[in-house]
């Protein structure tokens, strides 16, 4: 397609859209606006550079071995560079506290802002922004599944220490950036069989996160957020932070609620429950993914339930106050084309809801005319929606369509196929 093609086709998109109501410039723009953030560990399978060849643990499993898998931050940075300069507008990246650059063996509740100043660095040198996450797994002292919600209070005194001192790296990250780094706090801890007492590890995890959010931080430049599970791998009968958990500890303590999108069961969805928590929450965090059977963390495709989140964000006038943030591993495809399938798609889902003939719709509801109401539902689906995307790809600068698998391939052919 040409440059003119793509216009064109845009030209007459737009007037099939304003025929609805639908402003179809205003679309583009507001998509512009959204950042997604975009999480660092899809590039070398949650391995971090702390100690690159331990083992995942903490029931999460990237399977695959596709080669070419980043080992530096180096490398992750032009991997990460390619990925960008392939997905349309400004976006974010969210880094784990095991991706510190450093040539000194930093114990975990010892980090400081000074073992991540090449991402902030980076950051800058990019303008794209970071969110942050303490790592409260893949080491010792997590081993028997148990974190914050250790027996021992020595070890939950060790991740209380690591979350503290990873809310101060966020801190740092927000101040140097100008806006708040959202720092997530995930702990795997649970059972793999029934347990007798679901009580005291939720109450010992109660006080961790009283003692980890102690100290207030500016809001400007750190939000806390938590996010919760249904199961992990081998911990598959109890998880200490459940989503009624969490949801209960936000709401109390006015933290940042995150879901994510692979971590209910597989019939429930996440996308009905944000106009109930938007009411009683200020800000929430997503993690967009896909379940797939045991897997919380397919790489984002175009799905219903893809679709119904976006919406839900867009209807809800959610945009400023949920950040999107995406949360897959693949390691058995190009982990450049995963990271741009999956953003790329999230994107494409927010297109298509800012597209929605919002209005109509809801006079069509509100009416009680439901009959019309799921016609327009429906014949939506088929309005020229992919012509106002290419337009969109094509006034970012970024590859239309499949093209950007060719640019995957080079890249490919010349940098990944030499890591061995
Ligand atoms: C795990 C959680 C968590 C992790 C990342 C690596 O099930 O989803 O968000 O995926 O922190
Ligand atoms: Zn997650």
């Amino acid at each position: 397609m040409t440059e003119a093609q793509i216009t064109q086709a845009y030209e007459l998109a737009k007037e099939r859209y304003a025929e609805l109501g639908v402003d179809a410039d205003k679309a583009i723009e507001d998509l512009g606006q959204i950042s997604i953030s975009m999480h660092c560990w899809q590039g070398d399978d949650v391995s971090g550079f702390e100690n690159p060849d331990a083992e995942l643990v903490g029931g999460i499993m990237a399977t695959g071995n596709y080669p070419g898998k980043a080992r530096t931050p180096d490398e992750l940075w032009s991997d990460l560079d390619k990925a960008y300069g392939l997905i349309p507008g400004t976006h974010r990246l969210n880094l784990h506290a095991t991706y510190l650059d450093t040539d000194e063996k930093v114990k975990r509740n010892e980090i400081e802002p000074k073992h991540f100043k090449s991402w902030v660095d980076w950051s800058k040198q990019n303008g794209i922004s970071l969110d942050f996450n303490p790592t409260c797994f893949s080491h010792p002292l997590a081993e028997d599944g148990f974190t914050l919600a250790h027996q021992d209070a020595g070890v939950r005194q060790f991740w209380i220490e690591h979350c503290i001192a990873a809310r101060k790296v966020g801190a740092s990250f927000g101040e140097a950036q100008g806006n708040p780094c959202f720092t997530n706090v995930w702990i795997p801890d649970g059972y793999k069989d029934m347990p007798v007492d679901r009580y005291s590890p939720r109450q010992r995890l109660k006080e961790s996160l009283n003692a980890v959010f102690k100290e207030d931080l500016n809001p400007e430049h750190n939000l806390d957020a938590i996010e919760s599970k249904l199961f992990g791998l081998g911990l598959e009968s109890y998880t200490v932070g459940s989503h009624e958990f969490y949801m209960g500890y936000a709401l109390k303590n006015d933290k940042v609620l995150c879901l994510d999108a692979g971590h209910f069961h597989p019939t429930e969805t996440i996308s009905d429950k944000l106009s109930a928590l938007m009411l009683y929450i200020d800000t929430m965090l997503l993690h967009v993914s896909r379940g797939v059977r045991w897997d919380s963390d397919h790489v984002v495709t175009f799905t219903d339930d893809l679709q119904s989140i976006m919406q839900e964000i867009v209807r809800g006038g959610f945009t400023k106050r949920i950040r999107i943030g995406l949360d897959f591993f693949d390691a058995s495809i190009n982990r450049i084309a995963a990271w741009v399938i999956g953003t790329r798609n999230t994107q494409k889902a927010l297109m298509m809801a800012l597209l929605e003939p919002r209005e109509t719709l809801q006079a069509l509801e509100n009416s009680g005319d439901y009959s019309s109401r799921l016609a327009l539902l429906e014949e939506q689906k088929m309005l020229p929606f992919a012509a106002v995307w290419d337009y969109f790809c094509l006034k970012h600068g970024v590859p239309i369509g499949y093209e950007f698998m060719q640019d995957i391939k080079d890249y490919e052919s010349t940098v990944l196929s030499f890591r061995s």
